[in-house]
């Protein structure tokens, strides 16, 4: 026997064997090893599990409306057909921060009361004559209106109209759950006592005024309902006076306007307009998307994944994907993402890339 073997074994392959005993043996002690556990990972850069995905309007809606032959909206809650990121099957997500959902509410229903820990927006993509009460004050719904239920506020839904209401549902759920912050209460009864006119809110903080003595701490968002109507108009006004963005057309972002910060804390959400035959660089950053098709056809290709979209169709941009828009007709997108978060802790990137074919 060689020197270099004991019973046998090369010597390497004794250290092997102590190496795993050790880490099974420390594993009953609930420690792990980090240079077996970062073994052949690239950390060089995010690699987010998300993938690209698009959910058609059309065949969503197809869904959603047998849903509702199925399942009243005081039964079910909230009738709400959840669009699952394949890579987190199981788990209500369309990020890995955010949950998407298209909410139907029937001519004459109402979606029972109750508050929660994590924030929503909402964007209307189809139907008249709905509303949702935030804090006992009735926002009526418009297509493309975006309103905010902030966190734990009283919120319930109706349908006054005789057309069914849809809605995008984006909320930062994934996110508070990952906090273990989540708290949620139902209200005692089926929908909370109107106490303010509608519209009163608007005209309180939507007219570019606030009141005198207003303190941001006590009503962190104060606005809540944004009308399509006026949010158009101003992408209008814009695209008429001044040349695109190369990468994002022309990208507004809404804002709470006691404060100018994003429209929620862990929420941003942005409408923006892509002229007719834009063709956008490529562009990526840190932060999540979902986005909404407010108006018009084109296409986007993220990470080489090339999605077709038009009205109502919602997707998906993972994280520090390249990506890059194309409008066929004149298009409106209406998104939503995590970059508040992301920013308020330091960790916000973005990179432009130049030639817009450099995907
Ligand atoms: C929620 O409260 C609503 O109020 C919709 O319409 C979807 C998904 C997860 C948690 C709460 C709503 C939701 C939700």
């Amino acid at each position: 026997m060689a020197s270099w073997e004991v019973l046998g074994k090369p010597a390497n392959i004794l250290a092997m064997d102590r190496q795993s005993e050790f880490h099974e043996r420390i594993g009953g002690d609930n420690l792990a090893a980090l240079w077996v556990a970062r073994r052949g990972m690239d950390l060089t850069r995010p690699a987010s599990p998300a993938e690209p995905v698009i959910w058609p309007y059309d065949e969503i809606r197809c869904h959603l409306i047998e849903a509702g032959d199925l399942v009243s909206a005081g039964e079910a809650f909230r009738r709400v057909l959840v669009l699952e990121n394949p890579a987190f099957k199981g788990r209500m997500q369309a990020t890995n921060t955010l949950y998407a959902g298209l909410q139907l509410v029937l001519p004459g229903e109402t979606a029972p009361c109750h508050r929660h820990s994590q924030t929503a927006i909402r964007f209307v993509i189809e139907g008249a004559g709905g509303y949702t009460a935030v804090d006992g004050e009735r926002i009526p719904l418009s297509r493309g209106d975006f309103v905010i239920t902030p966190n734990w506020t009283w919120h319930d839904h109706g349908n006054r109209g005789d057309a069914p209401v849809i809605w995008l549902d984006v909320l930062d759920t994934p996110l508070v759950g990952f906090l273990d912050t989540v708290f949620r209460e139902n209200y005692p009864k089926p929908l909370h006592p109107i106490i303010r006119n509608e519209g009163e809110t608007r005209a309180r903080y939507g007219a570019g005024m606030i009141p005198v003595d207003f303190d941001p701490s006590q009503n962190p968002l104060p606005l809540t309902h944004y009308p399509y109507a006026e949010s158009r108009a101003a992408l209008t006004a814009m695209a008429d006076s001044a040349p695109p963005d190369p990468t994002h057309g022309l990208k507004m972002q809404y804002t709470n306007p006691a404060t100018g910060a994003p429209a929620t804390p862990t929420m941003a959400a942005f409408l923006q307009h892509l002229p007719k035959g834009f063709i956008g660089q490529s562009y990526r950053s840190t932060e999540s998307t979902v986005v909404c098709v407010a108006e018009g056809r084109g296409r986007s290709t993220i990470d080489g994944v090339s999605l077709e979209w038009g009205p109502g169709d919602v997707f998906v941009v993972p994280g520090w994907l390249r990506h890059r828009h194309e409008a066929e007709d004149e298009a409106v997108l209406f998104s939503v993402s995590d970059r508040p978060v992301q920013q308020a802790l330091g960790l916000w990137r973005e990179e432009r890339h130049g030639g817009g074919a450099n995907l």
